[in-house]
């Protein structure tokens, strides 16, 4: 971590991110700060990259890089994960901390949230012990006026020794006098004078005496009495980044042991023993932040956030909490069901219409018939059955949940949730990634990493992929449209039983996960729980066009793009299979007759078991491979509707009971492919892949197997 090899100019920032220059004009610029105060959103605006920006804590878990000019001086911008100080625990907070301390930036940007200064403050001060190099950006100023909070920047920036901007970067305000200051630093325009924490005369006397021999021994731009007080505070985690940094180890040198092992006996005879010596530092500076706090800061209205706290009153009360969670679930829910159902139609039947114009156009050209029929009847047909199945429920309801992202409302579930957590003895924070998982299992497994305790973290990856991703929505929609909707009952009552469905599947993925989590911590990966503080931001007025630009660029069309990238391989694939006949059957035939014993045993079919096996590369792919096959083994039906797709499943022998399995298997597989890659990734191990791939899979058969045996015995 944090090589830089100025001979070359190149710099290699960390394990899995680099930062190369092309130019040594290029100026490296860190964002820092706290979670959840902004810095993905001045990074966004600053790249014009689409970071993701949410109203909850621990979004960002890895470094994200982008460029901007200024004046035609070049930068390159690092988002780093948010940290609440560089006295860090958990693996984000170590990216960070590492990124700020090693990363060789040439301006570090502290975003503060104008909010809460306070707080903010203490990452500040520690920081700008590393570095003179910093400019304090102030965020969320809107906020703070309507708060009556008043700021004195000029005060601030005076006593910090530092430019301190103001901003509001979520409407842009204030950031053309960020990049100017920031290019100033970084080209040494502005000298910064810094700021020097002071801490007790024992402490300072004694760290001195390390500082002095520091100071002879690195020969690199690093702040020695900031690794003094590190190596004194013995952060295990910070002495092997160091040692990576310097390309040696300090505490080998016997000086540096022996002046350690002096300083620390000498400040036991002042009662500062070593698990002491951190809270005296940390207690420094948070006096040091409330003091420059009441400096610079005035409350004209100390009832700022009664608002706030009355709507937590019943957000996330005992009794309302959970309820009104479900019931919002559940809007949700029905209006991507019923919105999407008339988009469908309207889509299926105009790239239908296109299919059937392009088999003319194909004709008139002379393709020979094998061919037309690979492009149209093998390739377009899977693309156009992903685009008008997956697209609409897509679109309503990302945006929905973006909404509710940006609201400020998922932290208050992870709080309502917390108590369950506790009781798996797995971590509160272990909701926070599940509801990543909603987005993308892979998101949701690296997100893991707000998690601190190893085994907790490790709970929290193995059952991310319970909850069903961007991939596997379109697919419990379309079949709770073609089967609930409209056919079992009509009208309203359908949509709402529809939304029913949807709404008791997520909670019985949730319920499962809570189970399963509970079941690995008495079993495998046993332990008690941690405790944590999940911070509940302020409820924030969501920007509407900005959530729906964003989320149908970054999630609908990135997965949707996603899946037509698979799909038309896979439509090939199963094209191929159901046309290449071996001994008078094709092959495709030859694999769902031997996956149909199987499928048949847990209510589903050899077509379908096939589809998830050939989905792996991409959830999304599943349905539309199960319609191919269906139509390859003779069934050619127009299929320009959902009713008409119902018809082909229903002629194919699917009753209610198939659809239930279908979309308990869909919740309960294997992960995807890139998924799998990510957990291998992130855990390190093959065996912890494999238990994450066997312990959904293995519940879906149970569950499926149940259902399909009590359907059995009912209907007998
Ligand atoms: N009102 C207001 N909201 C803002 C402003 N800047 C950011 N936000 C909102 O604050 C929330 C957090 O923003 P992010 O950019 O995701 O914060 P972050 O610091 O990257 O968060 P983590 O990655 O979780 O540490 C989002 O809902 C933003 O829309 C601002 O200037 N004014
Ligand atoms: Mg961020």
């Amino acid at each position: 971590m944090g090589l830089t090899n100025k001979s070359t100019g190149l710099s290699l920032i960390n394990d899995n991110f680099e930062v190369i220059k092309f130019s040594n004009n290029e100026k490296i610029i860190t964002l820092a700060g706290n979670p959840n105060v902004g810095k993905s959103t001045v990074f966004n605006e600053l790249t014009g990259l689409n970071q993701h920006t949410g109203n909850w804590p621990g979004k960002t878990v890895e470094n994200a890089k982008g460029f901007y000019k200024y004046n035609d001086n070049n930068f390159i911008l690092v988002d780093i994960p948010g940290t609440y100080s560089l006295i860090s625990s958990s693996l984000e907070e170590e990216v960070a901390r590492d990124f700020i301390c090693f990363g060789n930036s040439d301006t570090i940007i502290i975003v503060t949230d104008a909010t809460c200064l306070e707080r903010n403050l203490n990452l500040v001060l520690q920081v700008l012990e590393v570095t003179k190099k910093v400019v304090v950006c102030v965020n969320l100023v809107d906020e703070a006026k309507k708060r009556k909070i008043k700021i004195d920047f000029d005060k601030l920036s005076n006593i910090l020794g530092v430019p301190v901007i103001a901003t509001s970067a979520r409407s842009r305000k204030g950031l053309d006098k960020l990049v100017k200051s920031v290019n100033d630093v970084s080209f040494g325009v502005v000298k910064n004078k810094g700021y020097e924490i002071k801490y007790s005369d024992i402490i300072e006397s004694e760290v001195k005496k390390l500082t002095n021999i520091l100071d002879s021994l690195i020969k690199k731009d690093i702040n020695t009495k900031f690794i003094s007080i590190k190596l004194l505070d013995m952060d295990d985690t910070f002495h092997d980044s160091l040692n990576q940094f310097l390309g040696f180890d300090l505490m080998e040198n016997e000086e540096v042991k022996n002046v350690i092992n002096d300083i620390k006996n000498n400040l036991e005879q002042y009662d500062i023993k070593n698990y002491l010596f951190r809270d005296e530092i940390v207690s420094s500076i948070i006096q040091e932040c409330e003091k420059i706090y009441s400096e610079c800061v005035v409350l004209e209205n100390k009832k700022y956030n009664e608002k706030d706290r009355k709507i937590d009153k019943i957000l996330t009360s005992k009794i309302t909490g959970i309820p009104i969670m479900i019931i919002l679930f559940a809007f949700l829910f029905w209006l991507t069901i019923t919105g999407a159902n008339y988009p469908s139609e309207i889509l299926s039947k105009f790239l239908f219409w296109i299919q059937d114009k392009l088999i003319l156009g194909l004709n008139f050209l002379h393709f020979p018939d094998w061919l037309t029929n690979v492009l149209v009847m093998g390739i377009y047909r899977t693309l156009a059955w992903v685009i008008s199945v997956m697209l609409p429920p897509m679109a309503i309801f990302f945006p929905l949940f973006t909404l509710m992202e940006d609201s400020g409302f998922l932290p208050r579930i992870a709080f309502n949730l917390d108590k369950f957590f506790k009781k798996a003895k797995a971590h509160g924070k272990q909701s926070l990634t599940m509801i990543m998982g909603i987005g993308c299992n892979a998101c949701g497994v690296v997100g893991c990493r707000i998690i601190d305790s190893p085994r907790e973290r490790l709970i929290a990856t193995l059952t991310n992929s319970f909850m069903p991703c961007n991939g596997r929505y379109p697919t419990l929609i379309a079949i709770i449209t073609m089967f609930f909707s409209g056919v079992v009952v009509s009208g309203i009552t359908s949509s709402i039983l529809s939304t029913i469905l949807l709404t008791l599947i997520i909670l019985l993925a949730v319920i499962m996960t809570l189970f399963i989590s509970k079941l690995l911590s008495k079993t495998l990966l046993k332990g008690i729980p941690s405790s944590f503080s999940l911070e509940l931001p302020p409820y924030r007025k969501p920007q509407i066009g900005k959530v729906l630009i964003r989320s149908i660029l970054d999630r609908t069309l990135f997965v949707l793009g996603r899946a037509i990238v698979i799909a038309a391989p896979a439509g090939l694939i199963i094209w191929c299979m159901a046309n290449i006949n071996i001994y008078g059957s094709s092959i495709l035939s030859y694999c769902t007759n031997f996956l149909d014993p199987f499928g048949e045993l847990i209510g589903l079919d050899g077509t379908i078991i096939m589809a998830f096996i050939l989905g792996f590369p991409a959830n999304e792919i599943v349905i539309p491979i199960i319609i191919m096959s269906y139509m390859a083994t003779g069934n050619i039906v127009d299929l320009s509707d959902l009713n008409m797709l119902r018809d082909l499943l229903v002629n194919n022998g699917w009753t209610i009971t198939t659809a239930i399995c279908m979309m308990l298997f869909c919740v309960f597989h294997f992960p995807c492919g890139t998924t799998c890659l990510t957990i291998k990734k992130e855990t390190g191990s093959l065996k912890w892949t494999v238990l994450a791939f066997l312990l959904p899979t293995l519940i879906g058969i149970i569950l499926c197997f149940l259902v399909s045996s009590i359907s059995k015995l009912l209907f007998m």
